[in-house]
């Protein structure tokens, strides 16, 4: 690809040509956008974030995952679309070019890249990273039951052959380390929203308790409002909850951590659909996807820059 222009934002891509046309990205936005490794995965693949400034130091931030379970392939193709809406609205859309004279955006496109490229290659329900584990013939731990909160609780597997294992410590997965490093030496992310596939929910902590967090209220009018937008597009219907009660009992997810660690803005998609097509979504349906589901993280992103 040579221009974002005649790149396919309504099909599903590899890992290769979705960094390769990161690159595209980037050079046709120098002033906007800039490429970040921030670490390496298990298989010593690059983990790439792209980074949204118009400038100052440290600005306060909005956090970004898609890919984090390398089956849900709407997710990252929803980040790709994000990731050329963000730029090409950058001065012409007056909300978002207002919320990037002050905040910045970073957005983690592949947050599982071996995974993703195992899925394309071997098995294309693989959910978990591809990590080796002592004592088991099975692959990989499930990087989103891997993270500092409620670790080894309810709703979490200590078998190396679950697809929800959770590995043998917190933060054993170097993909997972990889992003707790780059927000902790941050220090000033406000907002943290991950993407996954399929369920449509917008889901705020806790996962790894039905008890409610401090800041139930005001998450939830903030997703109530997001989703109301969202829908409005197409008519998809979504539902707003916590994690545990919405959709199920998870200890060791990343937005339970990032909430305890002080980002009080942190929620989790489920994209479409509800379960006719699930991780297999036809291609047809990622621009719809990926442009209601804009509409509710601008909504999130201009409450957390008027707040
Ligand atoms: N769903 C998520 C999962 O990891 C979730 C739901 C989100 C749990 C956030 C905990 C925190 O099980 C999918 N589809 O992966
Ligand atoms: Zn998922």
């Amino acid at each position: 690809e040579h221009s974002t222009r005649s790149f396919n934002f309504g099909a599903y891509h590899t890992l290769d040509t979705i960094y390769s046309w990161m690159d595209t990205l980037v050079a046709e936005h120098p002033n906007l956008i800039t490429k970040q490794e921030i670490g390496r995965s298990y298989e010593n693949r690059p983990m790439y974030v792209l980074k949204f400034s118009t400038g100052g130091s440290n600005r306060p931030a909005i956090w970004i995952d898609t890919g984090i379970h390398s089956r849900e392939w709407v997710s990252p193709a929803t980040g790709v679309w994000t990731a050329n809406k963000i730029a090409t609205d950058y001065g012409t859309d007056a909300s978002l070019t207002s919320l990037l004279n002050t905040m910045d955006i970073y957005l983690l496109i592949l947050t599982n890249p071996d995974g993703y490229v195992y899925t394309h290659s071997n098995d294309r329900m693989w959910r978990k990273t591809r990590s080796r584990n002592s004592g088991s013939i099975c692959r990989g731990v499930d990087p989103n039951r891997n993270w500092d909160a409620g670790f080894g609780g309810p709703g979490a597997s200590s078998s190396p052959c679950s697809d929800s294992y959770r590995g043998p410590s917190a933060h054993s997965e170097i993909e997972v380390k990889n992003v707790v490093d780059l927000i902790k030496s941050h220090g000033n992310f406000k907002a943290f929203i991950s993407v996954h596939a399929y369920s449509q929910l917008l889901m705020y902590p806790y996962g790894y308790t039905c008890t409610n967090v401090p800041h139930q209220a005001e998450l939830d009018s903030i997703g109530r409002a997001a989703v109301q937008k969202l829908t409005s597009l197409y008519g998809t219907s979504y539902k707003v909850g916590s994690i545990c009660k919405i959709i199920y009992q998870a200890s060791g997810g990343s937005i339970d951590w990032s909430y305890n660690l002080g980002i009080k803005y942190s929620f989790a998609f489920e994209l479409r659909d509800t379960g006719r097509y699930g991780f297999i979504l036809p291609s047809n349906q990622i621009i719809p996807t990926a442009s209601e589901t804009w509409l509710a993280l601008k909504h999130i992103m201009e409450y957390v820059r008027d707040h």
